[in-house]
């Protein structure tokens, strides 16, 4: 039976429009096939609700429900064999009698891990696997960094100066980036899980860190350090964003702040992220300060670095930017005087 890529591709497509809803589940999309010709479409809209394989086939017109016996289903990600939320979906592809299923890439969630693919194999059903499975992963990387590392995928932002600083000396705060590069960190922001900051940088900037200029879901703010305490007024510990304090001190829980105790120890950042894989966090944009950053890369604890850069800010004196090691280049964009680069660990 034939396939054509051109499928998998509106399945990623579609996948896509699930981003910031769905984790800590993967973005999904599936797409039935009958001669050349779409007849169901669907994705994962958001966690607890139902899978990309059970919105394709409702999404089926009755005079087209017939079809279903003799079309291809393509779908970005493997269809899971587990019990969750929802039931099976590889039950669900058997009982709708699919022939033929096409997936991008396997789900690395061990309840699944390829369960998924023998559970339809066995029904008699012809899978192929790995199409476009690069682009497929590359849209889920925050999910298999999860699973595979056992830690949420870390993406580190800042910005800086055209001499690399970040900020200046003393505890002034000062703009880097421009108002275009605020909207798109935003965008950046509604997209993750969480953004952790360290307390010395609550302590200066005060920040809000909301995802204001841009719809979207508000991510979790983590602040890391004994610095911040509760009672105090900053914009962190004002409840209307879930607020994790991990700190040596105090455990204890108001509204939706939780101030959380670990051993002060020097692998602090790594208990940090086992907490966070715990609760199920998909991934984080650590936004600062220097030193947090700093301890993120010298612990090869990252997976992107997004370094925006003010071509025409010079400081001479200040906070130097962090320094990466064992990274290649990725996408740059220029956005008016911000030179965004984006970095991959190796
Ligand atoms: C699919 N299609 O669209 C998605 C899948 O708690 P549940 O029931 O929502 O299951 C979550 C797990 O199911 C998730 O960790 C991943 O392994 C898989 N996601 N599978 O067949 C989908 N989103
Ligand atoms: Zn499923």
């Amino acid at each position: 039976m034939e396939w054509k890529d051109i499928y998998m591709h509106r399945c990623l497509q579609l996948a896509n429009q699930g981003a910031g809803f769905t984790a800590p589940n993967p973005m999904v999309g599936a797409v039935l096939v009958y001669e050349n010709e779409i007849i169901g479409e669907g994705f994962h809209r958001a966690y607890g609700g139902p899978h990309a394989e059970v919105n394709c086939f409702e999404s089926v017109l009755p005079r087209h429900r017939q079809f279903i016996c003799k079309s291809t289903l393509y779908v970005s990600l493997e269809p899971c064999s587990h019990y969750g939320k929802t039931p099976p979906c590889a039950a669900l592809v058997i009982k709708q009698q699919v022939p033929q299923v096409v997936v991008a890439c396997r789900d690395a969630n061990s309840k699944v891990n390829g369960g998924g693919i023998k559970m339809m194999q066995d029904a008699g059903i012809l899978v192929r696997e790995g199409v476009l499975e690069k682009e497929a992963l590359e849209l889920n990387r925050r999910f298999f960094v999860f699973h595979q590392k056992k830690r949420p995928y870390i993406i580190l932002k800042w910005a800086e100066t055209a001499d690399h600083k970040i900020a200046k000396p003393g505890p002034l705060p000062i703009a880097i980036s421009n108002d275009l590069t605020h909207t798109w960190v935003h965008q950046w922001r509604a997209a993750e899980a969480a953004i952790m900051v360290g307390s010395n940088t609550v302590l200066t900037d005060d920040p809000y860190l909301t995802t204001r200029h841009w719809p979207g879901n508000n991510p979790l703010r983590i602040v890391v350090g004994n610095r911040v305490q509760p009672g105090k007024s900053l914009h962190v510990l004002d409840n209307t964003v879930s607020t994790w304090v991990f700190n040596n001190h105090l455990q204890c829980e108001h509204e939706k702040t939780r101030f959380i105790k670990l051993p002060e120890s020097p692998q602090f950042i790594r208990d940090v992220l086992q907490y966070l894989h715990g609760q199920q966090v998909l991934s984080v944009l650590v936004e600062g300060g220097q030193q947090l950053l700093q301890s993120f890369i010298d612990a090869g604890l990252w997976d992107e670095a997004r370094v925006i850069t003010n071509t025409e800010m010079f400081l001479n004196e200040g906070i130097q930017s962090p320094e990466l090691k064992y990274y290649k280049n990725g996408e740059t964009a220029d956005l008016k005087n911000d030179r965004i680069r984006i970095y991959r660990r190796l």
